[in-house]
């Protein structure tokens, strides 16, 4: 059976890790920290002084990641998503959080002064929304709501049924 790709991404804490893992596991798909997958093969290339962390090897992440890619069904959450072959996803997901929520989540997270600054702005200027709609196209981006438990709960029902859709249309 073939299942499709999907990407979750959007600034830090607006919920990607949550929503990517109860959708895997209601869906049977498969669930990809790009984070994760880099802390734990070292795929890094360098490190960021000003923001002290390090630096992600992006060719790494995809080579690493290409194989099960091209098998299909599975939900990658990352940050970023300008790196990755245009080809893998069927659809993506960008998660929308209110800026004295996230600001909240992220303090919560020990994150300090610039950080929290940072990534409330990165939120507030939709960087992760620009950043799909030039790498993808237009029509498989979409923008969820992630500010409450019934969002997360819409969100799985709404894209548990979009999976439901792809696959018959995808299957002969
Ligand atoms: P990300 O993976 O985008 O960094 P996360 O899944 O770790 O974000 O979530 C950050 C925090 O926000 C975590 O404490 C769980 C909470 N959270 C996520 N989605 C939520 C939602 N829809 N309603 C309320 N809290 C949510």
């Amino acid at each position: 059976m073939l299942l499709p790709n999907i990407l979750l991404t959007g600034t830090p804490g607006v919920g990607k890790t949550t929503l990517g893992k109860e959708l895997a596991s209601r869906s049977g798909l498969k669930y990809v920290n790009v984070g994760d997958l880099a802390r734990e093969g070292q795929l890094y290339d360098g490190y960021d002084e000003e923001y002290d962390c390090p630096i992600l090897d992006e060719d790494r992440v995809v080579d690493e990641l290409e194989n099960q890619m091209s098998e299909g069904g599975v939900i990658v959450d990352y940050h970023g998503c300008d790196f990755f072959p245009e080809r893998w996803f069927h659809i993506v997901f960008v998660l929308k959080t209110d800026n004295s929520i996230l600001y909240k989540r992220l303090e919560n997270r020990g994150y300090n002064e610039k950080k929290l600054k940072d990534n409330v702005q990165c939120e507030i200027f939709q960087v992760l929304h620009e950043e799909a709609l030039a790498s993808y196209k237009e029509e498989i981006v979409h923008q969820l709501p992630s500010n409450k438990p019934e969002d997360l709960e819409d969100n799985i029902t709404q894209i548990l049924k979009w999976i439901e859709q792809w696959v018959k249309d995808h299957s002969s």
